[in-house]
C-alpha cells in the first residue's frame, strides 16, 4: 500500500474509525440526491460506500462527484465512521474527493448477453466474479508450489514451441517455424521425463494447447497445464501425490478465500473435506457401475461428460478411475502386467459431475512396445526418436500426469463454463480481446 493511503479492507476492519483515511479505487456504483452523493469504491481488496455531503467538501469537489461516472478512478479522503446501513458496516464520510481518470459511459450495465460480456472481457474482467475467481486461482497456483517445493520436487520450465505431438495429432496447433513446421505444447510430458533423469522429481506450469474443436464447458483451446513427473514411482505412488497436491491446493483455497467461495456460491466447509485418500474405481467396475445405473456403455469406450457425471454420483470428494483399455489412452502409458488390455493410468474426476481434471500415468519403459504403438497408429518415427532414446540410456520406472488448473477452479469456484475461470479464454470462436 503507498504511502499515505489505506486499503479498502484496511479500513472496514474497524481500527480506524474516527480517523481521518485516504483511499484510491474506482467507483462500483454512484447515486446522488441534492446535497448527498453516495458512491462506492472497490479497490483490490474490497468495497466501500463514501458519502461526499455538499457542506463538508470544497465545491468543485461536490461538482465532481455528482458527475463522475462509473469506473472513474478516484482519491478520496474522509474521517472512517460505522455505519450499520452501509455495507461491510463503516463508511467514509469525505471532506476531499478527486477523479484521478474519469470515466466515459462505461458499456457494461446490468443485464447483458454472454456474448457482449466477452466482447468487452477486457472491462468486464474488474467484475466481483471474475475478481473472486482470479483471487481463488492465485491462491490454488501457490498452494501447488509451496506443496512441490515441501515435497522435493523441482520447478522446470519445458518449451512451448515444440516438434511432435504428446497427445496426439487431431488437437494441434500447427506454427510456422522458420520455414519448418512447428506445433504449440499440449504437454510439458516428455520434456519432464527427460529431466527428470537428473532431477528425478519434477514440476512445470506452462499454458498448452489443444485445437478443441467441440463447444463444451470444459474445453479450452489455451489453458494452464500443471504437470507432474516423478522417478522410481508406479501408478500407486502417482495417485498418492496427485491427491495430496490436490488436498493442498483446494483447502488452501477453501481457507485463504473463504469470503470469495462464498460470494461464489461454493460453501468453503465443504472443500476442507477433500483430504486422502480418494477413491479408486477400476475402469472395468465403472463400466458394470454404468450399466447396472441403465447407462449403454460397452467396456473399450472412452468416458463422457455423462459417464463422468454418473461415476461420482453421491460421492464427496473426487474418484480415480484407474486402468483404462488401451484403445482410449495415449501410446506412452505403461501396460498392465495384470491385464494386457490395459494400462496402468489414471484419471481424477471431481465431484458434483465437473468431469476429469487429471490425466496420470506411469510411463511404459519397453523402447519395442513403445515403437510397435506408434507404428500400429502410422505414427512416424522420426520425430519421437529423441523420446526413445530416454529408455536407451539408463531407464527407470517412473510416473507423471497433467492437471488442467481451469478444470479444477471450475469445480472450486463452482462455474457453468471453464472459460470464466481464466482471464482472456480462447475458444473455437474466440481469441479477441
Ligand atoms: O490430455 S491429458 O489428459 N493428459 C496429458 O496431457 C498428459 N500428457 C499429462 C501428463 O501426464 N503430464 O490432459 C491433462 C489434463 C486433463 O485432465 C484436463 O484437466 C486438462 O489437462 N485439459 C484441458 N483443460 C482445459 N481445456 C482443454 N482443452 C483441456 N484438455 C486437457
Amino acid at each position: 500500500m503507498a504511502e499515505g493511503f489505506v486499503s479498502i479492507s484496511h479500513l472496514l476492519g474497524g481500527t480506524l474509525e474516527g480517523k481521518t483515511a485516504r483511499l484510491r479505487g474506482w467507483i462500483h456504483r454512484t447515486r446522488s440526491s441534492g446535497k448527498l452523493c453516495f458512491v462506492t469504491v472497490r479497490d483490490s481488496t474490497g468495497i466501500v460506500q463514501v458519502t461526499v455531503a455538499k457542506d463538508s467538501v470544497p465545491p468543485q469537489d461536490f461538482e465532481d462527484a455528482k458527475k463522475a461516472l462509473i469506473e472513474s478512478s478516484v482519491q478520496v479522503e474522509g474521517v472512517v465512521a460505522r455505519d450499520p446501513r452501509a455495507p461491510g458496516g463503516f463508511e467514509l464520510r469525505a471532506s476531499g474527493f478527486r477523479v484521478l481518470g474519469p470515466s466515459e459511459n462505461f458499456p457494461i450495465t446490468e443485464y447483458q448477453s454472454e456474448e457482449h460480456l466477452l466482447n468487452y472481457r477486457h472491462l468486464w474482467i474488474r467484475s466481483q466474479q471474475l475478481t473472486q475467481i482470479m483471487k481463488v486461482k492465485a491462491t490454488a497456483l501457490s498452494a501447488a508450489r509451496e506443496w512441490f517445493d515441501h515435497n522435493g520436487f523441482y520447478e522446470v520450465t519445458p518449451p512451448i514451441l515444440t516438434s511432435n505431438a504428446c497427445e496426439g495429432g487431431s488437437t494441434l496447433f500447427e506454427v510456422k517455424y522458420f520455414g519448418e513446421k512447428a506445433f504449440l505444447s499440449q504437454s510439458a510430458q516428455m520434456y519432464l521425463e527427460a529431466i527428470m533423469y537428473s532431477l528425478e522429481n519434477v514440476f512445470a506450469l506452462p499454458p498448452s494447447f489443444r485445437a478443441e474443436r467441440s463447444r463444451t464447458t470444459r474445453h479450452l483451446a489455451e489453458y494452464w497445464h500443471l504437470e507432474g513427473e516423478e522417478a522410481f514411482v508406479g501408478n500407486e505412488g502417482n495417485m498418492r501425490i496427485q491427491e495430496e497436491l490436490v488436498s493442498a491446493m483446494v483447502t488452501s483455497c477453501a481457507k485463504r478465500n473463504a469470503a470469495e467461495l462464498k460470494a461464489l456460491g461454493r460453501d468453503p466447509a465443504g472443500l476442507l473435506g477433500m483430504v486422502p485418500p480418494f477413491k479408486r474405481l477400476d475402469y472395468g467396475d465403472a463400466v458394470r457401475k454404468l450399466n447396472e445405473k441403465g447407462i449403454d456403455f460397452a467396456w473399450g469406450g472412452d468416458l463422457g461428460t455423462n459417464e463422468e457425471r454418473v461415476l461420482v454420483e453421491g460421492e464427496e470428494k473426487p474418484v480415480f478411475v484407474v486402468n483404462y483399455p488401451k484403445e482410449v489412452k495415449a501410446f506412452y502409458m505403461r501396460e498392465n502386467p495384470d491385464d494386457t488390455r490395459t494400462y496402468l493410468c489414471a484419471d481424477l474426476l471431481a465431484p458434483e459431475g465437473y468431469g476429469e481434471i487429471i490425466g496420470g500415468s506411469e510411463r511404459e519403459i519397453d523402447v519395442g512396445k513403445l515403437i510397435e504403438r506408434l507404428k500400429a497408429q502410422n505414427i512416424p518415427l522420426e520425430p519421437y526418436q529423441w523420446y526413445l532414446d530416454l529408455r536407451r540410456f539408463g531407464s527407470v520406472q517412473h510416473s507423471g500426469f497433467g492437471l488442467g488448473i481451469e478444470r479444477l477452479l471450475r469445480w472450486v469456484c463452482k462455474q457453468e463454463h471453464i472459460r470464466d475461470t481464466i482471464p482472456f479464454p480462447r475458444t473455437i470462436n474466440r481469441i479477441s480481446p
